[in-house]
């Protein structure tokens, strides 16, 4: 590294990134005795604006929590935890996994990073090194609980390599299950969603919203669907029965670019917007409107811009694969994706230089592929292998089970689907390691928890928002923005706490491997220039300086020159434009995937409604995922700034399903599925559709405090069972639109 960084902890005031969530706003540290003490937004920052959220404003008290880990822990063979400091416990963990993988090959060991190894850029790619150069492929990630339809569905589609449309220059946008304004996610930049969109709608942009809870984004949508959970498929193949029959396709793309029309076009055929509109609980003219606002009229020379992009909430919910297909279909019939000539608005910043073309990548294969399950019958698919099925591979009784599991900046005791079999198998492991700033639900049955410095004492870079727009489309940042922090303080005085990537390396060079980090490759955005493999100094351990010099090089813009604007930039210099394809080229991308059509049909043989029998009588509501303002995921509850006096995850409903049951709010109740039951604390909420309960995830604690749940909340995971009703290629099982019954406790 050849800029020079300020030293930490000085007094004052310091532009930095906010890594509390992926978004990475500009922000501003106070910075008094060393210490963090207050955090506003950096006005100066010019993609951010100014914008911060109460968690990110709450960085101050989450690095100075009470719970907060300064040293690393040890098990006792009692169950009490007594410090140890982290060199002891890497030359421990080091020796024992050593045991385990002699003794049962490497296959035995896991690793699953989680939410709090993107804010840290190499955390990943340190410990995937680690374990390839161990030997084992067994890595598990939140991707395959996430949203894992949007991998799977981009393989075997293909990917545009010209790019797809972004938010900030469209006419129409289109959002299935997902909330920006709180989330940061979904199509909307991260960097200051809220404006962005006031600035579109300003611009006349029109927004459709399907989501059975009219959540804050739906606020603004011009045409809104409150559909029943779980019917994205047929709602989205309605949308493509209108937009075929009624000839609002752009026919000139799909001839020269695209294969299985004809396919797509029989299979949808028979989803008429009135037969939708009976299964989904809408009207017929909803669905026309919806179909007709994101298409335009091409015929009459109305093209709208822009894209349909889906969420967590019908990725969790039944056909997720299929629910993703389909939007990408209904993006490519109607030719949403930037043509020869086009100027790319997001060349790359951290990102290598983009070289897009106006031409297909042909699908890939969407699953089956490599390693495979030994407990059940599922493999590695493009998402990942599935961690919806990791607590089986663990409690796996025969040759090749896991046996040791390492958990960076993750949860699964708060996050995994089916939360009784998550505490069986973290009990039936010979080794668990979490690397966690507090002693989290997952962290009480470790063997080792290893004590991080946190985002304000680590250098940082916008690389996961950036990033984003390699996996999912039409995500991440629309103009070439970047921003580098230094350290902005040292950790507390008298603490050892070491970063994830030193953990890996540390492991590495105490097992003799030699440390290697392969970048990450892009799966559904523009063509890139490529990035190098990054070797490690075995001998001296480098700097996170140079770890980040290494994963970033080949970036558009040297890192170097990113650390010299520490307010962030937008980097604009150089305009790149959609290249013409290749002559000989004849790949298409793919509406027509044999798999997905077939389940599409067999949706429309399904029974449905009332007719659907038992279950729908003793389950009547449908539990539905969501995300709150002041949490993120399992982090944040336990800050009294942001959650102080309601620590629990209510359980939304609508008030005349309240009044039904004889409810009020504050009401204790039980909620139960086929699988288990909860305990929760009902909440009017008249923006949830009559016979839904939506409610957030991650929260609750170890099953023994299942009655202090207005303390700790409710785990909505107990609920799921991971072998029923579960995606056959991704292993995710139904974590939405899970059929529940209530009732008073
Ligand atoms: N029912 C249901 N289940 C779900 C979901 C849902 O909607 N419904 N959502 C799913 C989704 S989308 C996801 S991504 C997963 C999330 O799954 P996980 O990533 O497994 O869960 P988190 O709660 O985010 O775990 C983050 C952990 O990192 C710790 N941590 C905080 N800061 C740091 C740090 O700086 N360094 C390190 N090393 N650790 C830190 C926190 O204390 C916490 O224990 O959950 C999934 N589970
Ligand atoms: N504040 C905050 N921000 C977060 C997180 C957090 O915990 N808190 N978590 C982060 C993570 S890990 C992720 S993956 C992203 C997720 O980001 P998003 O996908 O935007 O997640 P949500 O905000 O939960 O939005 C999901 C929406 O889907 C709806 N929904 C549920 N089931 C269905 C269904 O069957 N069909 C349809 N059409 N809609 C349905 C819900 O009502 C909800 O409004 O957010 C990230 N950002
Ligand atoms: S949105 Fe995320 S990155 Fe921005 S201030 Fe809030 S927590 Fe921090
Ligand atoms: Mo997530």
């Amino acid at each position: 590294m050849s800029s020079e960084t300020p030293s930490p902890s000085a007094a004052g005031r310091h532009p930095s990134i906010c890594r509390f969530c992926h978004a990475n706003c500009g922000i501003l540290v106070d910075v008094e005795n060393g210490r963090p003490v207050r955090v506003v937004g950096d006005r100066e920052n010019p993609a951010y604006f100014g914008f911060t959220c109460a968690k990110g404003r709450s960085l101050p008290e989450q690095h100075a929590h009470s719970d907060r880990l300064l040293h690393s822990q040890k098990r006792q063979p009692d169950g009490q935890y007594v410090g140890i400091e982290s060199k002891t416990a890497m030359d421990e963990i080091a020796e024992r996994i050593a045991r385990i993988v002699a003794e049962h090959g490497p296959r035995s060991l896991a690793l699953y990073p989680g939410t709090y190894s993107g804010p840290h850029a190499p955390s990943i790619p340190a410990a995937v090194g680690w374990m390839l150069g161990l030997g084992s492929k067994m890595v598990f990630t939140s991707a395959s609980i996430d949203q894992p339809g949007k991998h799977v569905s981009n393989a075997i589609h293909g990917r545009w390599l010209g790019g797809s449309y972004v938010f900030d220059e469209s006419d129409v946008w289109m959002l299935v299950g997902n909330n920006p304004l709180i989330s940061m996610s979904g199509g909307i930049p991260p960097s200051n969603p809220s404006k962005r969109l006031r600035d579109a709608k300003k611009r006349g942009m029109k927004l459709i919203v399907i989501d059975p809870r009219k959540a804050e984004v739906a606020r603004f949508a011009d045409v809104y669907l409150q559909p029943r959970a779980g019917e994205d498929p047929t709602i989205l193949a309605a949308l493509l029965n209108v937009i075929l029959r009624e000839e609002r396709y752009d026919a000139d793309f799909c001839e020269a670019h695209v294969s299985g029309f004809s396919e797509l076009e029989e299979t949808v055929a028979d989803f008429t917007p009135e037969y939708a509109a009976e299964r989904a609980g809408l009207t017929t003219e909803e669905i026309e409107l919806a179909a007709r606002t994101f298409a335009g009229n091409p015929t009459q020379g109305e093209s709208p811009r822009g894209c349909g992009v889906a969420g967590t909430g019908p990725n969790m919910s039944p056909h997720g694969n299929l629910t993703e297909y389909l939007l990408l279909a209904l993006n490519t019939v109607c030719g949403r994706w930037r043509r020869e000539g086009d100027l790319l608005p997001n060349p790359g910043a951290l990102l290598p230089r983009a070289t897009p073309k106006a031409q297909a990548s042909p699908p890939r294969s969407g699953w089956g592929r490599g390693e495979s399950l030994r407990s059940r019958d599922l493999g590695n698919s493009a998402a990942g292998l599935p961690t919806a099925a990791l607590s089986d591979e663990i409690l796996y009784d025969g040759e090749g089970r896991i046996r040791a599991l390492i958990c960076v900046g993750s949860n699964p005791i708060a996050a995994w689907p089916d939360q009784l079999k998550a505490v069986r198998a973290m009990e039936n492991l010979d080794l668990l390691v979490t690397l966690d700033m507090k002693m989290s639900e997952t962290s009480r049955f470790a063997d080792y928890v290893i004590a991080p410095r946190l985002s304000l004492e680590v250098p940082g870079i916008s690389i996961s928002s950036e990033a984003i727009e390699q996996t999912y489309v039409a995500h991440g940042y629309p103009e070439p923005y970047a921003q580098y922090t230094p350290a902005i303080v040292d950790p507390p005085e008298g603490s050892d706490v070491i970063e994830e990537w030193e953990f890996f390396y540390g492991l590495s060079r105490r097992m003799g491997i030699p440390l290697k980090c392969y970048p990450i490759r892009p799966e559904t955005g523009a063509l890139r220039e490529r990035r190098d493999l990054v070797e490690f100094d075995m001998e001296e351990m480098p700097s996170t300086e140079w770890v980040l010099d290494g994963l970033m090089n080949g970036s558009r813009i040297p890192l170097d020159e990113i650390r010299k604007h520490r307010h962030g930039k937008i980097y604009d210099d150089e305009k790149i434009r959609v290249a013409p394809a290749d002559p000989d080229c004849r790949d298409r991308l793919e509406i027509g995937n044999p798999d997905m059509l077939a389940e599409l049909s067999a949706i429309r043989s399904e029974v449905f409604g009332r007719e659907r029998g038992e279950d729908a009588a003793a389950y009547p509501f449908q539990l539905i995922s969501r995300r709150l303002p002041n949490v993120y995921n399992s982090s944040g509850r336990d800050i009294p700034k942001l959650n102080g006096r309601r620590p629990y995850n209510p359980a939304f409903l609508n008030p005349d399903d309240l009044d039904m049951l004889g409810l009020a709010k504050g009401d204790l109740i039980q909620i139960a599925s086929p699988h288990a039951s909860i305990l929760g604390i009902a909440e009017p909420a008249p923006e949830v559709r009559r016979g839904i309960l939506s409610m957030a995830h991650c929260f609750g604690a170890a099953p023994k405090h299942d009655a202090d749940v207005r303390q700790f909340g409710s785990n909505t995971g107990r609920l799921v069972d991971n072998e029923r009703d579960f995606d056959p290629h991704t292993g995710i099982p139904r974590m939405s639109a899970i059929p529940v019954a209530v009732t008073k406790a």
